[in-house]
């Protein structure tokens, strides 16, 4: 079966995570992506968080599939002739190294473009052109500067960072979907262009509910959904909303049977206006359907903390799951809190390749998470990321070096 990026070459600079999860998406839609590391060390996130000795850490493998390695020190005149040829052939450079480093090495975008004006330069930077610009950026940075800090958490403790990581492959994500529409308007135009994605813009870009609110609290003082209503006064920036659910229909996190010892026993359950009267019926509090103080949403805003007090007697009786069930039957929508160990254990998640087992030569079997994005005519088949280097010779043939050629080359650490 033919693959949605076949034909598409992709010369990866990236390293850490930002940049990897951006080239591995292209890769699992059948882009040829060479990953160039510095000669000798690698990416960092090789020797990072290891858990096996001297083995690629997980850190890398999870973030590397389906990618092709070659060595190569871009600051030796050799190694610049051989980036030049790989400029030549490729269809896409994906860096994100921190500003600046790429016109340092020489590389700047008139350069690229005198070698090959069908290339596409894309790049992941911490902040776009302002005071920040020159900033080294890491996820957190990131997650801070564009407003999930100061808008995740409760409201009487500090800003918080989430575990999801929105600022990293939040940001990746954000630039795959740069690259590939580049890639169609070059089929017009015959042009490559400059595409950037600031993990700045692309945390705000997923926060944009946030940005709504604190509109809506400038114009009426007040949100009426947050937990903060009606009790604690709003200060003039959308504070920290708890467990509270970002849109129009009231949510929170409930404990369940076991929550004593279980950290996650818990259920994320929703008050959908069109199920409130199956909501009542399932909690054994009938009277609600009907009674003036709760039979609409607009009068249940300024009582939602007992409301869900009063759920929670309920949800407290009951596992997770077999709360999952029984609210399911009524079509109220809800959610379990599945600890990671759940997750890499669920059956399901391994039967549609959301979770994957990959073998390594190195380190043996691990899980990793497939591609979350699914097509019916371009499958994903995840492969093992490679050792350091591993098609250096590989790709250096394939560009038209000889044996002796590549020999040199490796003698003068070039490779
Ligand atoms: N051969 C020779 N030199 C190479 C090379 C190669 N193959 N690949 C990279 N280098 C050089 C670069 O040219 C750069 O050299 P100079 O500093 O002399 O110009 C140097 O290696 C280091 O690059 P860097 O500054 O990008 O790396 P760092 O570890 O110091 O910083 C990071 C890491 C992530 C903070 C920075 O790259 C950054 O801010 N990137 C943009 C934002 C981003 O993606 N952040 C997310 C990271 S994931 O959490």
């Amino acid at each position: 079966m033919s693959k949605a990026l076949d034909g598409v070459r992709i010369l990866d600079f990236t390293h850490v995570q930002s940049g990897p999860t951006c080239t591995q998406l292209l890769a699992w839609f059948g882009a040829d992506v060479i990953k160039v590391e510095k000669a000798g060390e690698g990416d960092a996130t090789r020797g990072q968080l290891r858990d096996v000795p001297d083995a690629d850490s997980l850190y890398f493998t999870m973030l590397n599939h389906n990618k092709r390695s070659i060595t190569l020190d871009t600051k030796n005149p050799k190694g610049k002739e051989v980036l030049n040829t790989l400029i030549k052939s490729c269809d896409v450079l994906v860096e994100n190294f921190a500003p600046g480093a790429l016109d340092r090495m020489g590389f700047t975008w008139e350069k690229i473009q005198e070698l090959n004006p069908r290339m596409i330069v894309a790049s992941v930077k911490g902040f776009g052109p302002g005071p920040y610009e020159d900033c080294k950026v890491y996820e957190n940075v990131a997650q801070c500067a564009g407003g999930s800090a100061s808008t995740t958490g409760f409201d009487d403790g500090p800003p918080l960072v989430t575990g999801a990581q929105i600022g990293d492959s939040g940001t990746g994500l954000h630039l795959a979907l740069g690259i590939v529409a580049a890639l169609y308007q070059r089929n017009t135009t015959g042009r490559g262009q400059k595409v950037l994605a600031a993990m700045q813009d692309s945390v705000l870009n997923l926060c944009r509910v946030k940005l709504r609110d604190q509109q809506r609290l400038d114009r009426t003082g007040l949100l009426k959904e947050y937990p903060q209503f009606p009790d604690s006064k709003f200060g003039d920036a959308v504070p920290r909303a708890g467990n509270a659910s970002g849109g129009g229909q009231p949510g929170w996190i409930l404990k369940c049977k076991g929550w004593e010892t279980d950290p996650n026993a818990y259920i994320y359950f929703i008050t959908q206006a069109p199920v409130w009267g199956a909501i009542c019926k399932v909690i054994g509090q009938e009277d609600w359907i009907t009674h003036p103080d709760y039979a609409t949403p607009a009068v249940r805003l300024s009582r939602l903390k007992s409301i869900f007090d009063r759920i929670e007697a309920w949800t407290m009786t009951k596992t997770k799951f077999e709360a999952m069930k029984i609210l399911n039957e009524f079509d109220i929508p809800c959610g379990p809190i599945l600890s990671m160990k759940e997750i890499a254990e669920d059956q399901s998640l391994r039967a549609t390749g959301t979770v994957v087992e990959v073998d390594h030569p190195k380190r043996g079997k691990y899980l990793t998470v497939g591609n979350p994005i699914k097509m019916s005519d371009s499958l994903t088949e995840v492969v093992r990321s490679p050792l350091l280097g591993e098609h250096t010779d590989e790709v250096l043939t394939e560009l038209g070096y000889g044996l002796e050629a590549i020999a040199a080359l490796r003698t003068e650490k070039v490779v």
